[in-house]
């Protein structure tokens, strides 16, 4: 059985869904009603696999549609996943640090090069993303900040962990980055990754022991505007500089995430460093296995600067 999970509001209840080939089922009366109850106390490649296969005899499944391309005439396509935290890696491969560091030159000197020492460095670039709060689902808007007048679109693998740390599932990514304001300073990495509407997951969690090969998989990214592409990247995971073990390594020391964090692992598709996403662009992110993450772009209004003393 090959298989994929995720959640649909359906009205105002949330479904567990299995999307098996073409086919959508929901988990029947008495069982699990979110995707993050199913990964609890998971551990291992085929621990998600079994839970669902051990919820399936327990409390049966029901055929929601026989054809994927409807589900959302059934309900609302919701992150496949609740995150309790969402952290990243950077840096993870060389493209991306040389096309950064290329950059950075251009646009201020002395600090130069810094992409390139972290990608060599034996310590991995580990940040946090933000919380469910701060992530959206498949066909959710993404929001540029207000003050941001270059942000890029990082179409990434991203991991889902289990009680231990380490992969039970993957999903697609879009990791938001305010590149403008990252390229001021350094030290404005958190507001550069952090906002309301600055991630995305889905459409769907696919169990780890399902991917043959997690770094042999090609990752693209696609940009319309006004219906028409303006950007196609792609990208393999075969570049990807660390093991997935050492990213979590990272991830893990002396940091104790909860069971169900996403983790971003960098992104292997480069933007042309001059390109900044617009209001009602679509991005879109796409792994055959997985399937295609869709997010239209909105804009954050602007706020007063309104910090007079009180
Ligand atoms: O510091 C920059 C983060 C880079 C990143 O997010 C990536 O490589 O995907
Ligand atoms: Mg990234």
């Amino acid at each position: 059985m090959s298989f994929k999970i995720g959640q649909l509001k359906i009205g105002n209840d949330i479904a567990v869904i299995i999307i098996e080939n073409n086919q959508v089922y929901k988990i029947n009366k008495g069982g699990p009603q979110r995707t993050l109850d199913i990964l609890r106390d998971c551990v291992g490649p085929n621990a998600l696999s079994e839970k669902i296969r051990d919820i399936k005899k327990n409390f049966g499944f029901s055929l929601l549609t026989s054809e994927i391309k409807d589900l959302d005439k059934l309900g609302i396509i919701e992150k496949p996943l609740y995150p309790p935290e969402v952290w990243a890696v950077g840096v993870t491969y060389k493209r991306q640090a040389l096309e950064h560091d290329k950059d950075l030159e251009k646009r201020k000197s002395d600090s130069k090069g810094i992409y390139s020492y972290v990608y060599s460095s034996e310590r991995a670039e580990v940040f946090f993303k933000g919380f469910n709060r701060t992530c959206v689902g498949n066909l959710s808007s993404l929001f540029l900040r207000s003050d941001s007048k270059q942000t890029m679109p990082e179409a990434e693998m991203v991991l889902v962990l289990g009680e231990d740390g380490l992969p039970i599932g993957y999903t697609l990514g879009n990791d938001l980055t305010a590149w403008d304001i990252e390229t001021e300073s350094p030290l404005f990495l958190n507001q550069a990754k952090i906002w309301d509407g600055s991630s995305s997951i889905g459409p769907f969690i696919i169990p780890a022991d399902q991917i043959v090969d997690p770094y042999l998989c090609m990752l693209r990214c696609v940009v319309k505007r006004d219906g028409k592409e303006i950007i196609k990247s792609s990208g393999e995971t075969s570049q990807l500089k660390r093991s997935i073990e050492e990213l979590c390594y990272f991830l893990k020391l002396h940091n104790k995430v909860p069971c169900g964090t996403i983790f971003f692992t960098g992104t292997c598709c480069v933007i042309p460093h001059d390109f900044a996403l617009e209001d009602n662009d679509e991005v879109i992110v796409s792994m055959s296995q997985i399937g295609e993450l869709r997010n239209n772009i909105l804009r954050h209004k602007v706020v007063d600067k309104n910090y007079n003393r009180r």
